[in-house]
């Protein structure tokens, strides 16, 4: 009995294994991210579906779900792209290192000077390096769309250098740069997923938060009481598209190239429309009764921080770190 379960498996494993990849494809996709649609991350993700749908004349289908639809926070639904129960995902490096520990090299703060520098890192060859380590973790990595430049805001008191937030209660990511960094700058860190942070905020189990300005407003973190925004620009947050490889790999190759280059495209258009409505999304931040504080001394936040790249140079040695710093 058990020898005719064991032929029978292995038959049918020698049958998948030689099955011709496009007979066994899934023509309906799902698209994952942690953020509602009014978010860039989703506004791609529109983009990116319809044209995958025109390019392939409506052969293949991309159906959307935002706001943690599929998954508690980003490290769970990056699981859920490992085990193929996830098609695709947009997802900040929040959670990333701990599935490609290369990626956290970005996550250091003060590392990038501005969106060029950003762009020409990414998408060059340390970019290119990077999403390809993904696959070590059984990730296709297929480019990097955005969060941004991410930004501390907090209920308790107008932020303009390190000092005045010393003690803050603040949420981070699942990120071990980002949490070393704010132990650093002497704020009191909790990393949490997503999922938790407005109820967080709310209950006031936290002083504060740090994201990008599209976040906050998509998030309406003004109605979790959220008083003050400090332009603190700490650490730029990139936000791969992910995904799995087990629909990668199960596509044919024109489809692949096809999803690789409409992605890259995908994300030059997201980055741009993200950067383009930081400055409207901030007033309507500003609308809603919160301070903007612009003046903010980020000498000081970039002081306070140094430490971190002496903690972690053991991982990410100092002829990285300027590789990417003096890109130019
Ligand atoms: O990816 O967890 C975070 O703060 C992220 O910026 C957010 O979920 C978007």
């Amino acid at each position: 009995m058990k020898k005719g379960v064991a032929l029978g498996l292995a038959v049918i494993s020698v049958i998948l294994w030689t099955w011709p990849a496009s007979a066994e494809y899934k023509a309906g996709m799902r698209l994952a991210s942690a953020l509602p649609m009014d978010h860039p991350y989703m506004v791609g993700a529109q983009k990116f579906a319809d044209l995958i749908k025109e390019r392939t004349g409506g052969r293949i289908t991309i159906k959307l779900y935002p706001s943690n639809q599929l998954g508690k926070g980003e490290r769970e639904m990056t699981e859920g792209i490992q085990q193929g129960a996830i098609d695709l995902l947009v997802s900040s490096t929040g959670p990333l290192g701990g599935f490609s520990p290369s990626i956290n090299i970005l996550d250091f703060p003060f590392l990038f000077r501005d969106f060029d520098h950003v762009d020409l890192v990414l998408d060059g060859p340390i970019g290119r390096r990077l999403l390809d380590d993904f696959e070590k973790a059984h990730i296709k990595a297929l480019s990097f769309w955005e969060n941004g430049f991410r930004h501390l805001t907090n209920s308790k008191v107008a932020v303009r250098k390190v000092e005045d937030a010393r003690g803050l209660k603040i949420r981070t990511m699942e990120n071990r740069i980002h949490l070393s960094a704010w132990k650093d700058a002497g704020l009191n860190p909790t990393p949490m997923a997503w999922g938790e942070v407005f109820t967080a905020l709310q209950q006031k189990v936290i002083d504060g938060q740090e994201n990008p300005v599209a976040v906050f407003y998509s998030s309406k973190f003004w109605d979790a009481g959220q008083k003050y925004f400090s332009i603190t620009a700490h650490v730029y947050s990139p936000a791969p598209l992910l995904a799995s490889k087990k629909t990668f790999d199960s596509m044919p190759r024109e489809d692949q190239e096809l999803f690789l280059k409409t992605s890259y495209e995908t994300g030059r258009f997201q980055r741009k429309i993200n950067r383009d409505a930081e400055e409207a999304r901030l007033k309507e931040i500003a609308a809603k009764g919160v301070t903007i504080v612009r003046q903010v001394d980020r000498e000081s936040f970039k002081k306070a921080m140094a430490q971190t790249y002496e903690s972690f140079s053991s991982q990410f040695p100092k002829a990285e770190i300027e590789a990417i710093m003096n890109a130019r």
